[in-house]
Protein backbone atom coordinates (compact mmCIF):
# COMPACT_ATOMS: atom_id res chain seq x y z
CA UNK A 1 0.00 0.00 0.00
CA UNK A 2 1.23 3.48 -0.91
CA UNK A 3 0.25 6.98 0.13
CA UNK A 4 1.83 10.33 -0.73
CA UNK A 5 1.89 12.91 2.04
CA UNK A 6 3.55 16.32 1.55
CA UNK A 7 5.42 15.04 -1.53
CA UNK A 8 6.81 12.02 0.31
CA UNK A 9 5.73 8.58 -0.82
CA UNK A 10 4.98 6.20 2.04
CA UNK A 11 4.88 2.52 1.26
CA UNK A 12 4.05 -0.39 3.52
CA UNK A 13 5.04 -3.92 2.44
CA UNK A 14 5.60 -7.36 3.86
CA UNK A 15 9.18 -8.35 3.10
CA UNK A 16 12.82 -8.67 4.04
CA UNK A 17 14.78 -5.50 4.83
CA UNK A 18 17.88 -7.04 3.23
CA UNK A 19 16.14 -7.40 -0.15
CA UNK A 20 15.15 -3.81 -0.94
CA UNK A 21 17.19 -2.83 -4.00
CA UNK A 22 15.16 0.29 -4.73
CA UNK A 23 16.18 2.06 -1.53
CA UNK A 24 19.25 4.20 -0.98
CA UNK A 25 19.37 3.33 2.72
CA UNK A 26 17.95 0.68 5.00
CA UNK A 27 17.64 0.92 8.76
CA UNK A 28 19.09 -1.71 11.08
CA UNK A 29 17.35 -2.61 14.37
CA UNK A 30 20.79 -2.77 15.96
CA UNK A 31 22.28 -3.76 19.30
CA UNK A 32 24.49 -1.38 21.29
CA UNK A 33 27.67 -3.05 20.04
CA UNK A 34 26.55 -2.79 16.40
CA UNK A 35 27.38 -6.47 16.09
CA UNK A 36 25.55 -9.09 14.02
CA UNK A 37 23.24 -10.62 16.69
CA UNK A 38 19.88 -12.03 15.58
CA UNK A 39 16.75 -10.69 13.87
CA UNK A 40 17.19 -7.73 11.51
CA UNK A 41 20.77 -7.10 12.66
CA UNK A 42 21.79 -10.69 11.98
CA UNK A 43 20.19 -10.64 8.54
CA UNK A 44 21.73 -7.27 7.62
CA UNK A 45 25.26 -8.26 8.67
CA UNK A 46 24.96 -11.62 6.91
CA UNK A 47 23.82 -10.03 3.67
CA UNK A 48 26.28 -7.11 3.84
CA UNK A 49 29.32 -9.27 4.59
CA UNK A 50 32.09 -8.93 7.21
CA UNK A 51 33.22 -5.45 6.11
CA UNK A 52 30.08 -4.03 7.68
CA UNK A 53 31.06 -5.11 11.19
CA UNK A 54 34.59 -3.78 10.59
CA UNK A 55 33.14 -0.34 9.94
CA UNK A 56 30.68 -0.68 12.84
CA UNK A 57 33.13 -1.68 15.58
CA UNK A 58 34.79 1.71 16.15
CA UNK A 59 31.37 3.45 16.17
CA UNK A 60 30.08 1.30 19.08
CA UNK A 61 28.68 1.38 21.67
CA UNK A 62 25.61 3.47 20.90
CA UNK A 63 22.84 4.47 23.32
CA UNK A 64 19.11 3.70 23.05
CA UNK A 65 17.56 6.20 20.63
CA UNK A 66 20.86 6.86 18.87
CA UNK A 67 21.54 6.19 15.17
CA UNK A 68 24.76 5.94 13.13
CA UNK A 69 25.44 5.58 9.41
CA UNK A 70 27.69 3.14 7.58
CA UNK A 71 28.12 1.87 4.05
CA UNK A 72 25.98 -1.09 3.00
CA UNK A 73 28.67 -3.24 1.33
CA UNK A 74 27.03 -6.26 -0.34
CA UNK A 75 23.49 -5.15 0.43
CA UNK A 76 21.69 -3.71 -2.61
CA UNK A 77 21.69 -0.26 -0.96
CA UNK A 78 24.21 2.51 -0.47
CA UNK A 79 23.93 3.00 3.29
CA UNK A 80 22.76 1.34 6.48
CA UNK A 81 21.53 3.53 9.32
CA UNK A 82 21.92 1.55 12.54
CA UNK A 83 19.51 2.47 15.24
CA UNK A 84 19.32 1.15 18.81
CA UNK A 85 15.72 0.87 19.95
CA UNK A 86 14.69 0.60 23.61
CA UNK A 87 14.34 -2.77 25.33
CA UNK A 88 10.69 -2.74 26.37
CA UNK A 89 10.29 -2.66 30.17
CA UNK A 90 13.93 -1.72 30.68
CA UNK A 91 15.01 1.42 28.77
CA UNK A 92 12.69 4.27 29.78
CA UNK A 93 10.76 6.24 28.69
CA UNK A 94 10.30 3.65 25.96
CA UNK A 95 8.09 5.69 23.64
CA UNK A 96 10.47 8.67 23.77
CA UNK A 97 13.49 6.48 23.02
CA UNK A 98 11.71 4.77 20.15
CA UNK A 99 10.66 8.17 18.76
CA UNK A 100 14.28 9.33 19.05
CA UNK A 101 15.35 6.36 16.89
CA UNK A 102 13.10 7.43 14.05
CA UNK A 103 13.89 11.15 14.47
CA UNK A 104 17.65 10.57 14.53
CA UNK A 105 17.47 8.28 11.51
CA UNK A 106 15.53 10.88 9.52
CA UNK A 107 18.02 13.56 10.60
CA UNK A 108 20.99 11.52 9.36
CA UNK A 109 19.18 10.72 6.10
CA UNK A 110 18.47 14.41 5.51
CA UNK A 111 22.07 15.40 6.30
CA UNK A 112 23.35 12.76 3.85
CA UNK A 113 20.80 13.80 1.23
CA UNK A 114 19.39 10.28 1.14
CA UNK A 115 16.25 10.23 -0.98
CA UNK A 116 14.75 6.86 -0.05
CA UNK A 117 14.92 4.72 3.04
CA UNK A 118 13.38 1.61 4.52
CA UNK A 119 12.54 0.92 8.16
CA UNK A 120 11.89 -2.41 9.88
CA UNK A 121 9.68 -2.40 12.99
CA UNK A 122 12.43 -1.36 15.42
CA UNK A 123 12.31 -2.83 18.97
CA UNK A 124 9.27 -5.03 18.26
CA UNK A 125 11.17 -8.32 17.99
CA UNK A 126 13.77 -9.43 20.50
CA UNK A 127 13.44 -6.09 22.39
CA UNK A 128 9.77 -6.87 23.09
CA UNK A 129 8.03 -3.55 22.28
CA UNK A 130 4.36 -4.41 21.54
CA UNK A 131 3.92 -3.81 17.81
CA UNK A 132 0.48 -2.22 18.24
CA UNK A 133 1.98 0.42 20.58
CA UNK A 134 5.14 0.93 18.53
CA UNK A 135 3.24 1.66 15.32
CA UNK A 136 1.57 4.72 16.92
CA UNK A 137 4.95 6.07 17.98
CA UNK A 138 6.36 5.45 14.49
CA UNK A 139 3.63 7.34 12.63
CA UNK A 140 3.31 10.16 15.18
CA UNK A 141 7.05 10.74 15.07
CA UNK A 142 7.51 10.54 11.31
CA UNK A 143 4.50 12.74 10.56
CA UNK A 144 5.70 15.33 13.08
CA UNK A 145 9.06 15.50 11.26
CA UNK A 146 7.66 15.90 7.75
CA UNK A 147 7.77 19.70 7.67
CA UNK A 148 11.56 19.59 8.16
CA UNK A 149 12.17 17.02 5.42
CA UNK A 150 13.50 18.22 2.07
CA UNK A 151 15.63 15.45 0.59
CA UNK A 152 13.76 12.27 1.49
CA UNK A 153 11.18 11.40 -1.17
CA UNK A 154 10.29 7.85 -0.16
CA UNK A 155 9.85 6.09 3.18
CA UNK A 156 9.14 2.37 3.05
CA UNK A 157 8.11 0.28 6.04
CA UNK A 158 9.23 -3.32 5.54
CA UNK A 159 7.32 -5.63 7.86
CA UNK A 160 8.03 -9.26 8.54
CA UNK A 161 4.56 -10.56 9.46
CA UNK A 162 0.99 -10.26 8.18
CA UNK A 163 0.02 -8.93 11.61
CA UNK A 164 2.52 -6.05 11.42
CA UNK A 165 1.62 -5.36 7.80
CA UNK A 166 -2.02 -5.03 8.85
CA UNK A 167 -1.13 -2.67 11.75
CA UNK A 168 0.81 -0.38 9.41
CA UNK A 169 -1.81 -0.48 6.65
CA UNK A 170 -4.49 0.44 9.18
CA UNK A 171 -2.44 3.48 10.27
CA UNK A 172 -1.84 4.58 6.69
CA UNK A 173 -5.55 4.24 5.87
CA UNK A 174 -6.43 6.38 8.91
CA UNK A 175 -4.08 9.10 7.66
CA UNK A 176 -5.44 8.92 4.12
CA UNK A 177 -8.99 9.63 5.29
CA UNK A 178 -7.70 12.46 7.51
N1 LIG B 1 13.39 -7.93 7.48
C1 LIG B 1 12.40 -7.19 8.04
N2 LIG B 1 11.97 -7.37 9.31
C2 LIG B 1 12.56 -8.35 10.05
C3 LIG B 1 13.62 -9.16 9.54
C4 LIG B 1 14.03 -8.92 8.19
N3 LIG B 1 15.00 -9.63 7.62
N4 LIG B 1 13.99 -10.02 10.52
C5 LIG B 1 13.22 -9.77 11.60
N5 LIG B 1 12.35 -8.77 11.31
P1 LIG B 1 14.48 -7.52 15.85
P2 LIG B 1 14.64 -5.45 17.94
C6 LIG B 1 11.32 -8.14 12.16
O1 LIG B 1 14.45 -8.58 16.91
O2 LIG B 1 13.37 -5.89 18.59
C7 LIG B 1 18.97 -8.36 17.46
O3 LIG B 1 19.50 -9.55 17.90
C8 LIG B 1 10.98 -8.85 13.45
O4 LIG B 1 9.99 -9.84 13.20
O5 LIG B 1 15.39 -7.70 14.70
O6 LIG B 1 14.93 -3.99 17.78
C9 LIG B 1 19.91 -7.20 17.66
O7 LIG B 1 21.23 -7.65 17.67
C10 LIG B 1 10.44 -7.70 14.29
O8 LIG B 1 9.10 -7.41 13.91
O9 LIG B 1 14.86 -6.06 16.48
C11 LIG B 1 19.47 -6.62 18.98
O10 LIG B 1 20.12 -7.25 20.06
C12 LIG B 1 11.30 -6.51 13.85
O11 LIG B 1 11.86 -6.89 12.61
C13 LIG B 1 18.01 -6.93 19.06
O12 LIG B 1 17.81 -8.06 18.22
C14 LIG B 1 12.42 -6.15 14.81
O13 LIG B 1 12.97 -7.34 15.35
C15 LIG B 1 17.14 -5.82 18.53
O14 LIG B 1 15.80 -6.14 18.78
Amino acid sequence: MKLTIQNIEFEVVKGDITAQPGLEAVVNAANAELSPGGGVAGAIHKAAGPDLYKECKPLAPIQPGEAVLTNAYQLPNKYVIHCLGPVYGQDKPESELLAACYRNTLKIAEEMEITSLGFPAISTGIFGYPAELAVDVVFNTVLAELSGIEKIKKIKFVLFSDKDLHLYETQLKKISVG
